[in-house]
């Protein structure tokens, strides 16, 4: 091997050798090992003044956070508008046994010259005095894996599946949704497949919504992507559940487990309509604080997901002590609302403790409007939910949506409607 020859191949062995380095790095589930590390002060403005008041909050900070975290980490959601349609496809006043009305409702998005078409499944209550709130929530596996309802229609997506894919079957998720106990505790719910807005692959933008917008919105380091998408989709639906004669408009939740946990934050910081964000689970980029680094880092969420997050979050991999923000600061722009993040006990993946404490560090927001976020930075023990203006809870058992979450978001929510 001549001099280039050799210097070429050494280079090629240290590039790969990097790569594996940085595959390879493994996830610490160590307490003892959390580096010690300083959260931006959430009340502090880009000019280093302190925000000592709600209005100084929301002229001032709030908008820098909102800037920052659109730029650097979920992408910039465009103010473009698009044009929806919606048509009710299916009706039955008599679903779950005579308690509910069932509504099946097609959304058409259109620009572009093209469109995408996304189905929402509502359930209401029949026995309601005036109107009611609404879970708005997205499911992972279908409408049809919601619930054994014969009636439930496939959305285009998973009419483009093979016949033995495993998310195919009538109410194969069924445990992470309890229509029944939502309709007799006076709730609506509103369930939409996520697929149907940005199928969640690295391939998927040009299927969804993002191709509707003009082009410039899908380019550079700052575009919206997936979590920015479904965002955004959070956003439409409410705008047609607002529209109903049996919806209270100022009861919204909006609600999502893991990353459409993570997307349920971002669809409530931007958009103020959802009166409870819910977010269960959401680990990386949701609820938990990245410069803990524990359990999944920064660098494993984008390589695993390169469509999630806007390409310049990718930068901030294995180096989350450079990170400008954290997420408390994606919980403090839910404030003054009602904020719920729940963990689970098997699910370091997602860090408990680092959802917990984005949710403290979060609660200096609450107090400028003399409200209570949470109380103390020591953690709750299992089964022992905070309700407060901000609440909190961990639970039993592994990553999920349990019947247990879903009384205490009805707890938490029968609270904050009084
Ligand atoms: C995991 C991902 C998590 C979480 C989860 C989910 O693979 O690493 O951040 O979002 O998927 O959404 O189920």
């Amino acid at each position: 091997m001549n001099i280039s020859a050799k210097m070429t191949f050494t280079a090629l062995l240290l590039c790969a050798g990097m790569a594996w380095g940085q595959n390879s790095k493994k996830a610490n589930y160590d307490e003892s090992k959390v580096p010690s590390y300083t959260l931006p002060d959430v009340l502090r403005c880009n000019d280093g003044r302190t925000v000592t008041t709600a209005r100084q909050w929301e002229r001032q900070r709030r908008p820098e956070v909102l800037d920052l975290l659109s730029q650097e980490e979920y992408g910039i959601t465009p103010r473009q508008k698009i044009k929806v349609s919606h048509q009710v496809l299916y009706e039955n006043k008599q679903a779950l046994g005579g308690k509910a009305t069932m509504q099946q409702v097609q959304f058409t998005f259109s620009g572009q010259g093209k469109s995408v078409r996304a189905l929402l499944l509502v359930y209401f209550p029949n026995q309601r005095k005036g109107r009611v709130p609404v879970f708005i929530h997205y499911n992972f596996r279908g409408n049809h894996s919601t619930c054994m309802d014969e009636d439930i229609l496939m959305s285009d997506w998973f009419k483009s599946l093979p016949p033995d894919n495993p998310t195919l079957p009538r109410g194969n998720q069924m445990s992470r949704y309890n229509f029944d106990r939502m309709i007799e505790r006076g709730y609506a719910t509103a369930t939409m497949c996520y697929q149907d807005i940005f199928p969640d692959h690295a391939e998927g933008g040009p299927k969804s919504v993002t191709a509707l917008f003009h082009p410039k919105h899908n380019q550079g380091p700052h575009r919206w992507q997936a979590i920015g998408a479904w965002a955004w989709g959070y956003s439409r639906i409410a705008d047609w559940v607002e529209r109903q004669p049996w919806a209270d408009r100022r009861q919204l939740i909006v609600m999502g487990h893991s990353r459409l946990g993570k997307t349920a934050l971002w669809a409530g910081a931007q958009d103020k309509r959802f009166s409870v964000v819910i977010s269960n689970n959401s680990g990386c980029g949701g609820a938990a604080l990245s410069k803990r680094e524990f359990g999944e880092r920064v660098y494993q969420i984008n390589k695993t997901f390169p469509h999630w997050f806007c390409p310049s979050f990718a930068q901030y991999g294995w180096k989350e002590q450079t990170l400008p923000f954290d997420q408390h600061e994606l919980l403090a722009l839910v404030a003054p609302r009602h904020l719920y993040v729940a963990s689970a006990e098997k699910d370091n993946w997602a860090d408990q403790r680092g959802e917990f404490l984005a949710a403290y560090h979060a609660s200096p927001v609450w107090r400028l409007y003399g409200l209570e976020g949470l109380p103390s930075s020591a953690m709750p023990g299992l089964h022992q939910p905070i309700m407060n203006h901000v609440g909190y809870h961990i639970r039993a058992g592994i990553h999920d949506v349990t019947n247990y979450d879903w009384e205490r978001y009805m707890d938490f929510c029968d609270k904050a409607f009084g």
